[in-house]
C-alpha cells in the first residue's frame, strides 16, 4: 500500500479537526496539507448506523482442540472502539446500511454465507487521504474491535490463519490481538491487494514496509484457559470471512472455505425470528 499524504489526527475539538504530517511515516510528504473539508469531515465522522443484531450469544466461547480452532468471523460476541469504523454483517440477510461502501454484498464463495466488512470505506484509492484513526488505524487494537472467546485446552504458539477479501487498493490489512494484548507478531496482517476473490492469508507486514519479505503471523498463548482472541480493522472496507488458528506451523493455508468452525464451549447461536 502506498500512502503518499498519511496524516495523523492530533485533535477532536469542538467539532473541528487538525492533522498534522506523520514525520514518522517513511515516504510521507512534509508539506503542509488543508485543513478538511465540509464534504471531507461528514464523510468521516458521521454517526454510523447500528451493525444489526449479533448472530452469537454474548456469553458465546469457542473451543480448540487438537491445537486448532476455527471461528467464523461472523460469530464475534461484541465489537468495541466501534464509534469511528464498525464491522456489518454482509449476507443474503444483511445488507450493511453504513455509507459510503464502494462494493455491493458479495457472499459467493464465502464460508457460511456471511462475513463481516469494516465501514464506512472512504479510503479506497492509491493518492486518497488517509487518515489515522479514522480510516486507517496504524495502531492496533485502536479502530473497530471484534471479540472472540476461545477455550485453549493448551497454551503454545498458534499460527494464524485469516480468511479475507480485497476489491480496491486500501482494503488489504488487519491486525491481530490476544486479550487487548496486540504483540508485533500479528501486527499488520498484510494480505494481497485487489484478489476480488476470498483468500486465506497467514503473514505479516515486516516493519519496514509492503515491499520486505513478510513473516508468519502467530501468537503466543500464555496458559490453558479462556482467551480472547481480537481483530481490530486497520483499513477500512476489508471484508473478513473465517480465522484458523493452528499449532502447526508447517500447515499451509486452507483450502475453499477451510474446515468446519469449532464446536462452542459455552453460548451459540442466536435463535434468529423470521
Ligand atoms: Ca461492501
Ligand atoms: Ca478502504
Ligand atoms: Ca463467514
Amino acid at each position: 500500500m502506498n500512502i503518499p499524504y498519511l496524516l495523523s489526527a492530533v485533535g477532536l475539538i469542538a467539532g473541528s479537526i487538525a492533522f498534522a504530517a506523520d514525520a514518522d511515516t517513511p515516504g510521507t510528504k512534509s508539506a503542509p496539507r488543508p485543513p478538511l473539508t465540509e464534504d471531507e469531515r461528514r464523510a468521516h465522522l458521521a454517526p454510523l448506523p447500528p451493525a444489526g443484531r449479533l448472530l452469537v450469544t454474548p456469553d458465546t466461547v469457542f473451543t480448540e482442540k487438537g491445537g486448532v480452532v476455527v471461528v467464523e468471523a461472523e460469530h464475534f460476541v461484541r465489537q468495541t472502539r466501534d464509534q469511528i469504523r464498525r464491522w456489518y454483517f454482509n449476507s443474503a440477510r444483511h445488507t450493511p446500511t453504513a455509507k459510503p461502501d464502494p462494493d455491493p454484498v458479495m457472499v459467493t464463495d464465502s464460508s457460511n454465507g456471511t462475513y463481516i466488512e469494516a465501514l464506512p470505506d472512504t479510503f479506497v484509492h492509491e493518492g486518497e487521504r488517509a487518515v489515522d484513526g479514522i480510516n486507517i488505524g496504524l495502531a492496533p487494537g485502536s479502530l473497530a474491535v471484534v471479540h472472540y472467546p476461545i477455550q485453549f485446552s493448551q497454551p503454545g504458539r498458534y499460527y494464524i490463519w485469516t480468511r479475507m477479501r480485497s476489491n480496491d487498493d486500501e482494503d488489504n490489512t488487519l491486525n491481530f490481538g490476544l486479550n487487548d494484548d496486540w504483540p508485533a507478531s500479528g501486527r499488520c496482517l498484510q494480505f494481497p491487494k485487489l484478489k476480488k476473490a476470498w483468500w486465506w492469508g497467514g503473514v505479516i507486514r515486516d516493519a519496514r514496509g509492503p515491499r520486505y519479505p513478510h513473516h508468519r503471523a502467530y501468537i503466543d498463548v500464555p496458559s490453558a484457559g479462556v482467551h480472547t482472541v481480537m481483530y481490530s480493522m486497520r483499513e477500512d472496507g476489508i471484508e473478513f470471512d473465517k480465522f484458523l488458528l493452528t499449532m502447526d506451523g508447517t500447515r499451509g493455508a486452507p483450502e475453499g472455505a477451510g474446515p468446519a468452525a469449532s464446536a462452542f464451549k459455552a453460548g451459540g447461536l442466536n435463535v434468529i425470528t423470521p
